[in-house]
């Protein structure tokens, strides 16, 4: 887009005083960050109007991106590298006396994800955009995103993330677009011209609205439109309150408009155990029958057959969670389109596709069919007959076979098995890592692989290098283009460029000044909110991502806790300086991650302060890990920690970012990691641990017994005594449950048995460090690698592989 500084400082200062009524010198920065705001938003709005247009007139296969989470985080900065205007406004607002980056530092958050699977849809609807394809998004607009954490004497705390409260300057609301969902009554059944048909009667009726936000294509005219929907009473219910309040019930009024909102009221803050919570269901409901119901409606103005339906609509499902997409799309092609069974199916499976992000058993998703039942009634019928159907199938195919019946079927010991409705009511199922979807065709789905094996395909997830590396990473991105052009900016592949430059000196000091001023920059910033002293001159050795067993923060941090017993005993061993870096929220009620807070916090308190060491080791534990936090973490990392249980990371992303960033992974084959090692090859990555393979075989042969490591292994036997003496500081009963889990309940993630190997690899890590110049090839190696792994690649797959849609570039 063309826009000179001139007129940009004129709109800006236009703009403050119709907003506010105020000029620079008395404009708060937060007024100054929403008139900013507000006039990029302007700057986009005829690409944004002209980009519907121009789909409906050309009849484009749009694809909706259903999904309870989009992770997005700030958007200022991000829109204005996509519009191309960011030298433009920097400069003005310069001239203006406003500092760019404390006006991004205005910016709230979205943080309406918990982690990876909300993140991805983040990166995806940036790829989209960018390479022109017709892809929006559809979710829950929360009025709480995941809760901002503090740590208050090592313990974490939650807070409501109440990110609205000041105005949310990217989106409209659209009222004349709102929809009606319907809750709870009965069905009736009727006979019409010898047609069976089905009416909704006594239900409770919501209130979707629709906020719009516009998704900016990089440099192209592109704006497509993520849409949120929120939770509110119909008109003839606020009557009712006015009724309820004029006859001075005032409370049952409130109480009944604070039960309809709470539907979309706050984000769950769990990304890996279900809850069957009722109001779960509902949000998933909500936002599902309220979007297909929108795009019905919008396909219904092109004028095109109904039966036709997914020729021009794809509707992707991301995880299970909006699932709910099978039955519902059947129910308005049955109840509302006349169409039969038969037609509808047809049409229902040929425009629903589905991705699984997870194989951990506790986080597949399954209702109650008692509650179900009861707060769905017509879409619990509609799969009943799906399930029936269904089982007709099996049985067909496996000659009666029960047991077959039992595994697959969609209603199952009284549960609705979402991720069987997903698998049936859909033509593609993706897993989002090669050794991901060969572990769901081998294993976990291999009865359906079975039944279906050509909806099985993998797609490998991607980050978008826009905002990971362009955005987060400015200098190391001007180097990059220095050396071999700018056609990675559109094309990050050519990325491969750089390997030539892998040993070329001045590169590796270039990029290796680049690290070390990020990692200045944020050291100052440790010093200024933690207290904590650390060395730019130290490895930065980092693991920022939700906390879970499965992850093994604590493996990372027993090794930590070795070191310091090697460094009490002899503090003179020559160890380079480390700076250990941890981000990470548990889930409110999942008391061993909590646990592991407390303990990170505990040992770092210690260490930090223990003169004895001459500050060879530091622990920084982030506060509140967020998207705005990892753009600036990930460019000062050294290490990048991915350090799963082999076969329990699905993909990760967090991999990707860091090695973009020219940071070296220690990592497990696990997820992406393996693709990332195939890639840069055994030189540039340290690999360790146990293999899938290996971890399978043992947990089909009942696990493993850790307490012969703890009593063997003098090492984890200190550090493990260490941990529940009182050395630190805290009593034992703080750790229990870890202990209870790494000894008691023998080890379900295998963090002793890879101990030993991790210790080795972080020993590798040192030794490495110190030839400077191989370190410096390695990082380059890994950035040069890193252009497959830019979502627009992946999202060029899903575009060419799923949605049947030729994407332009
Ligand atoms: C509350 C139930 C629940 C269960 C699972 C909520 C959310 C989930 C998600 C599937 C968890 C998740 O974020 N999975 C991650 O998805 C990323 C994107 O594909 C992968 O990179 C991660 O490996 C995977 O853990």
């Amino acid at each position: 887009m063309n826009l000179d500084k001139e007129t940009i400082k004129k709109d800006f200062k236009r703009k403050l005083i119709s907003m506010f009524s105020e000029d620079i010198n008395e404009a708060p920065l937060l007024h100054k960050y929403l008139v900013f705001g507000s006039l990029i938003k302007e700057y986009c709005a005829e690409n944004w109007m002209k980009t519907n247009k121009e789909y409906r007139k050309n009849y484009e296969k749009q694809v909706y991106y259903f999904s309870m989470e989009f992770l997005i985080g700030r958007l200022l900065k991000s829109n204005l590298i996509n519009l191309g205007i960011e030298k433009e406004c920097e400069e003005a607002l310069k001239e203006l006396g406003i500092d760019m980056n404390e006006l991004e530092e205005a910016e709230k958050d979205a943080g309406l994800g918990n982690g990876g699977l909300g993140r991805l849809a983040a990166c995806f609807l940036d790829s989209m955009a960018s390479l022109e394809i017709p892809g929006h998004g559809c979710g829950i607009r929360y009025k709480y995103g995941l809760f901002e954490q503090k740590i208050v004497d090592g313990y974490q705390v939650e807070i409501p993330d109440n990110w609205l409260v000041k105005g949310n300057v990217w989106e409209t609301r659209k009222d004349n677009k709102a929809v009606i969902v319907k809750f709870y009554g009965k069905i009736i059944s009727y006979m019409n011209n010898g047609r069976l048909n089905f009416k909704h009667e006594g239900y409770n009726a919501v209130k979707a609205i629709p906020y719009d936000t516009p998704i900016i294509g990089y440099k192209n005219k592109t704006v497509n439109t993520l849409r949120l929907w929120s939770a509110e009473t119909v008109e003839k219910d606020k009557d009712l309150d006015f009724n309820f309040f004029k006859s001075g019930n005032y409370s049952k009024a409130v109480e009944h408009k604070s039960a309809v909102e709470s539907i979309s009221q706050v984000l769950y803050p769990d990304d890996s155990h279900i809850e069957g919570k009722i109001l779960r269901l509902k949000q998933q409901y909500f936002f599902v029958s309220a979007g297909i119901q929108s795009i019905i409606r919008s396909y219904k103005k092109l004028n095109k057959p109904i039966r036709e339906l997914y020729k021009y609509i794809a509707i992707h499902i991301n995880d299970t969670h909006p699932s709910l997409a099978v039955p519902e799309l059947m129910r308005i092609l049955m109840d509302e389109h006349e169409l039969n069974w038969d037609e509808a199916w047809e049409i229902t499976t040929k425009t629903i596709s589905y991705t699984n992000h997870t194989i951990m058993a506790e986080a597949l998703e399954k209702w109650p069919e008692d509650i179900f039942k009861k707060l769905l009634p017509r879409i619990y019928m509609i799969i009943e007959e799906i399930n029936r159907r269904f089982i007709g199938e099996i049985l067909l195919k496996y000659k009666n076979d029960p047991n077959k019946v039992k595994d697959m079927s969609i209603l199952s010991n009284g549960k609705v098995r979402m991720a069987n409705l997903a698998i049936v009511g859909s033509y593609s199922v993706n897993g989002v890592a090669r050794l991901h979807t060969e572990i769901l065709k081998k294993r976990e789905l291999n009865d359906f692989y079975q039944m279906f094996p050509h909806k099985f395909n993998n797609k490998t997830n991607g980050i978008t290098h826009r905002r990971w590396l362009i955005q987060a990473n400015p200098e190391l991105a001007r180097c990059i283009s220095k050396t071999i052009g700018d056609e990675w900016i559109k094309t990050p592949e050519k990325l491969i460029k750089l390997l030539k430059y892998s040993k070329d000196k001045s590169v590796q000091e270039e990029i290796y000044n680049i690290k070390r001023d990020n990692k200045i920059k944020f050291a100052n910033e440790i010093k200024k909110q933690y207290k904590i002293n650390v060395d730019p001159a130290s490895i930065f050795d980092v693991q920022v991502k939700r906390l879970h067993a499965y992850k093994r923060q604590v493996l990372n941090l027993f090794n930590i806790m070795h070191m310091y017993n090697r460094l009490k005993e002899n503090p003179n061993i020559d160890i380079i300086p480390r700076t250990f870096v941890f981000g990470a929220k548990a889930s409110p009620n999942y008391y061993l991650a909590k646990e592991v807070i407390k303990l990170i916090n505990t040992v770092a308190n210690k260490i930090n302060n223990d003169k004895d060491i001459n500050d060879k080791i530091k622990i920084v534990f982030l506060e509140n890990y967020r998207v705005s936090l990892a753009e600036k973490i990930i460019p000062c990392a050294d290490i990048s920690e991915q350090i799963s249980t082999a076969s329990k990371e699905a993909s990760g992303t967090g991999n990707m970012k860091f090695m973009m960033n020219g940071a070296v992974t220690v990592a497990t084959l696990d997820g992406a990691n393996v693709e990332i090692r195939n890639k840069v090859g055994d030189n540039n990555i340290i690999i360790f641990g146990m293999t899938a393979e290996e971890v399978m075989n043992y947990e089909m042969n009942g696990g493993y017994f850790s307490r012969d490591i703890y009593n063997s292994d003098s090492r984890i036997h200190n550090v493990i005594d260490k941990m529940m003496n009182g050395y630190f500081g805290v009593p034992s009963s703080e750790f229990r449950n870890i202990y209870n889990n790494l000894i008691e309940r023998n080890d379900e993630y295998f963090v002793l048995k890879d101990f030993d190997s991790y210790v080795q690899a972080q020993e590798k890590v040192d030794n490495l460090y110190r030839q400077k110049s191989k370190w410096q090839e390695m990082c380059i190696t890994n950035i040069a690698h890193s252009g497959v792994f830019s979502s627009d690649n992946t999202i060029s797959r899903y575009a060419n592989e799923i949605w049947n849609i030729k994407n332009k570039k």
